[in-house]
């Protein structure tokens, strides 16, 4: 067995393992915003293959593909929930981070589809966990697929949540620590986005819906922890810019948004929420992040599904684990019972049988009674005249 130093020395290896997914309306910028948070072209665009150069995401679409394409447009495309790993590091600390890219959602014809898919997913992650814990001999290779964040990307409407936001958020929160981000939030104007992010906080609030709100304990917790978690829960939702290219300023490569009117640069906080974003899911709530995810959400899961399996289809298991104990001290009760019943049977038979003894044996006595009586008056007689 590997000693704990040799297992510390693999772990810092290995690094961190985290896995966040995406899910948002289609064309809310999900893919753009994975690309910049892992500085590479790890997801591709939906539309890459329509590109007169796939592997530039910024050449033009090819007219020929794109006809081809919309000829085709009625074709559904399956569903495919696919993660894929990245290797990154954050102030020397390796991470090995997967993505979950869900297919965009499309104006609320099958979306019913898509959330099923999405919580299918989380929900089958738990269950790998489960088998794996109650195996008596562990697999060394099992890899824990768990997802410890969901972004929700909202489109930036700058009205009210739709009822699908609504609905997935809100269906989804058992199973996972849903973070709710405004996409293409560039699109709104400081002010617009301002009042955007008040209304979708009430919404949420109204609704009553669990998302990750960067939890902290008045109380128990140092003024510091304290400080992070509320600015950080006053940034919800978080509004996103994401690009995929550079722009140079003074010489200076930014990433950034170009406009007429000027730059939009993902990594300053005066434009965007990205970089605080990024920061709190890499590094300072990262460890929260998983913590949740296994002490909370699946421990709840665990314990649905395992009072689930045991109330089961089969009619004669229809009952919940402490009923089965009590139900055992009842059939115990019951067997007791009937082998005192048949104790107390065979006593009686006894008594009986000893009793008819008796009664025979007095029987006798009387007979020989009788006997010895008859007897003594022939003896009596015999002597008395002389004859027999
Ligand atoms: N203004 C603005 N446009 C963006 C931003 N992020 C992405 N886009 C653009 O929005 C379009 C869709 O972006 P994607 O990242 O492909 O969006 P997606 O959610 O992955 O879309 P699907 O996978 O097709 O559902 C692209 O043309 C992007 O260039 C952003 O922060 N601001
Ligand atoms: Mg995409």
């Amino acid at each position: 067995m590997a000693s704990r130093a040799s297992r510390g020395r693999k772990q810092a290896k290995k690094g961190v393992q985290l896995t966040l997914m995406v899910v948002g309306a289609s064309g809310t910028g999900r893919t753009t915003f994975v690309n910049t948070l892992v500085e590479s072209v790890l997801l591709e665009h939906r539309t890459a293959n329509l590109l007169v150069d796939p592997s530039n995401p910024h050449s033009g679409l090819d007219a020929n593909l794109v006809q081809q394409a919309a000829s085709q447009a009625n074709v559904e495309e399956p569903i495919r929930i696919k993660p894929v790993n990245v290797e990154l590091e954050e102030d020397g600390v390796r991470i090995a981070l997967t993505v979950v890219d869900t297919p965009g959602f499309g104006d609320g014809i099958d979306n019913e589809y898509a959330f099923q898919e999405i919580s299918s997913y989380l929900e089958r992650q738990y269950d790998d966990i489960l088998a794996e814990e109650s195996r008596i001999k562990r697999n060394p290779r099992f890899r824990d697929n768990r997802v410890h964040a969901l972004l929700y990307f909202i489109p930036p409407t700058g009205h009210a949540l739709r009822e699908m936001d609504i609905e997935l958020m809100r269906r989804l929160s058992p199973r996972v620590n849903v973070i709710p981000v405004i996409g293409k939030a560039d699109s709104l104007t400081p002010t617009e986005l301002r009042a955007f992010k008040k209304r979708v906080m009430e919404d949420i609030e109204y609704y009553n819906i669990p998302v990750y709100n960067f939890p902290y304990d008045a109380e128990e917790d140092d003024e510091e922890t304290i400080a992070d978690n509320s600015s950080l829960r006053a940034l919800l939702p978080f509004a996103i810019v994401g690009s995929e290219e550079e722009i140079m300023v003074d010489g200076e490569p930014i990433r950034g948004r170009r406009y007429p009117w000027g730059i939009v640069e993902v990594d300053n906080p005066d434009h965007s929420d990205f970089s605080r974003l990024r920061s709190a899911l890499l590094m300072s709530h990262l460890t929260d992040l998983k913590e949740i995810t296994h002490d909370f959400l699946y421990e709840n899961y665990r314990t649905e599904k395992l009072s689930r399996s045991v109330g089961g289809n089969d009619p004669d298991s229809s009952i919940l684990p402490e009923d089965m104990a009590n139900q055992s001290v009842r059939l115990k009760e019951e067997q007791l019972r009937r082998e005192e019943e048949k104790l107390r049977e065979i006593e009686l038979k006894v008594q009986r049988e000893i009793q008819m003894k008796r009664q025979e044996l007095l029987a006798k006595e009387d007979s020989l009674k009788v006997l010895e009586a008859r007897l003594a008056a022939q003896g009596n007689g015999h002597s008395r005249d002389g004859t027999l």
